[in-house]
């Protein structure tokens, strides 16, 4: 009897362990969909999601999605064999918020917790970020400044500041063992939303060394509100290498008011595991 062994076959170009193992699991996971394996232990990513009218309703949820990255917040700097980091924006200094932009490299540079963000343009503009003032600045606050409505149509999960790319709708985010250029990944990727009018506005996607996507999970509706959604592994098999968000289904501009049609979304505190280097 003939076996077709076409769909087993691993590439060896793989230049490193981590994405031949990644790659081994998903084909493994593939067969045992398919009912042609079993006895392969290969764990399905955890997603949490979570929306409400305020910081309490997902609270529970984002914790929740902490222990599943394990350890402590790692803080700024340094590297680490376990732990989270996390960006609440909050401490961003007034030089680097609106109506400033932010570095897309100020978290590995300006305060090193290993995350670097592409703006992917859909419009005119630059590799542009942006993070919201606060109050004692004069500048209005939660983007008001853009368009005086967003002051009202987003809230805060920590107070005060929020983020967002500009002149784009998705963003990727790239890890770097902190303070360093060199690559990393991580074991799990979480971020809070607020004003999700529609889930398929509200997308994080994660990619594994190889450029295949390992899994995306969208975060609930919740207008007004605050929405979170986490993906973390619980094998090192499976690591996220680039983290894709999708944010919004218009970019935040003067006139371009939250609407039916229109849901601009902003977003909040971004989770992470711990950058760990990629051996290449
Ligand atoms: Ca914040
Ligand atoms: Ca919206």
């Amino acid at each position: 009897m003939h076996s077709d062994r076409t769909d087993f076959r691993i590439s060896f170009e793989d230049r490193s362990v981590s994405a031949l193992k990644s790659r081994l699991c998903r084909q493994a996971s593939t067969l045992l969909a398919l009912g042609l394996a079993s006895g392969v232990a290969c764990a399905a990513p955890i997603i949490r999601q979570a929306g409400g009218a305020n910081p309490a309703a997902i609270q529970a949820t984002v914790d929740q999605f902490r222990a599943d990255l394990g350890g402590s917040n790692n803080g700024v700097g340094g590297s680490f064999a376990s732990g989270r980091r996390e960006i609440n924006w909050d401490g961003v200094p007034d030089a680097s918020a609106a109506p400033n932009f932010l570095a897309p490299d100020f978290f590995n540079v300006n305060s090193a917790r290993g995350a670097v963000f592409n703006s992917l343009r859909e419009s005119t503009g630059l590799n542009q970020m942006r993070v919201s003032a606060n109050a004692a600045s004069g500048t209005p606050v939660r983007f008001g400044d853009i368009d005086a409505s967003y002051t009202a149509t987003f809230q805060t999960f920590t107070a005060q500041r929020l983020f967002q790319v500009r002149n784009a709708a998705n963003l990727n985010v790239v890890f770097f063992v902190p303070g360093t250029r060199r690559p990393a990944t991580v074991s799990g990727f979480g971020v809070v939303f607020t004003d999700v009018d529609s889930s398929s506005n509200a997308i994080v996607r994660c990619f594994a060394q190889d450029g295949s996507q390992l899994v995306a999970a969208s975060a609930p509706v919740a207008s007004g509100g605050l929405s979170f959604v986490g993906i973390s592994f619980n094998t090192a098999a499976e690591r996220c290498f680039r983290v894709q968000i999708r944010v919004g289904n218009a970019v935040l501009a003067s006139g371009a008011v939250d609407s039916g049609a229109t849901d601009v979304i902003a977003m909040d505190d971004f989770i992470y595991g711990e950058p760990q280097p990629v051996f290449q």
